[in-house]
């Protein structure tokens, strides 16, 4: 659709500066999520956010990090959390546990809370796919997640604004 027939639409950019941000990192399988968290600080400050506004929790595992990331939250602190853990399949049933309540926890304390939480929780059948997906083959997803919790947090404060606002700005710019 050409640009000037389409309907007004709201598009965050992902400039970094002077946007606060969580990070909430499980320490399982450090071996991959340090790497993650690496990746998710280079997307940060390489968008322009400054070292002083980032704060990282340390948790023992994925299953930990929907209650850190809430309590983050609510500090009223931050724009936007990450969140990282790394769970691989074992021999029993534990993996699907804490894959499901980790995602729907996360979910869950995004919705509650209204502060946008990037997901970084690789669910992975091997050691081998995780070390793809946090540096190999497959890119760092750790820096896909920081460029996402931007843009969310972006989109979060244009969204939160007066709506009345926007649209006199709107109708202001189009007179121009
Ligand atoms: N936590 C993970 O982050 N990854 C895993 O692969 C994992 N496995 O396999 O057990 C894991 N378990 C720990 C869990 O997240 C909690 O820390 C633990 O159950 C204590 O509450």
């Amino acid at each position: 659709m050409a640009e000037h027939s389409r309907p007004n639409t709201i598009r965050a950019g992902l400039n970094a500066a002077g946007l606060r941000f969580g990070i909430v990192a499980g320490q399982f399988n450090s071996f991959i999520t340090d790497r993650l968290l690496a990746g998710s600080l280079d997307a940060l400050e390489r968008a322009g956010a400054d070292r002083e506004q980032i704060e990282i929790v340390l948790v023992p595992g994925s299953f930990e990090i929907p209650l850190a990331a809430k309590k983050l939250a609510a500090t009223g602190r931050f724009d936007s959390i990450i969140c990282i853990g790394c769970v691989l399949r074992g021999e029993t049933s534990h993996y699907d546990y804490v894959c499901t309540e980790t995602a729907r926890g996360i979910q869950l304390a995004q919705l509650d809370t209204g502060v946008p939480m990037a997901f970084c929780v690789l669910t992975c059948d091997t050691l081998e796919q995780a070390i793809d997906r946090a540096g190999l083959k497959s890119g760092n997803k750790g820096f896909e997640a920081g460029l996402s919790a931007i843009e969310m947090a972006r989109l979060s404060r244009k969204l939160s604004k007066n709506p009345a606002d926007s649209g006199r700005r709107r109708r202001r710019s189009n007179r121009r």
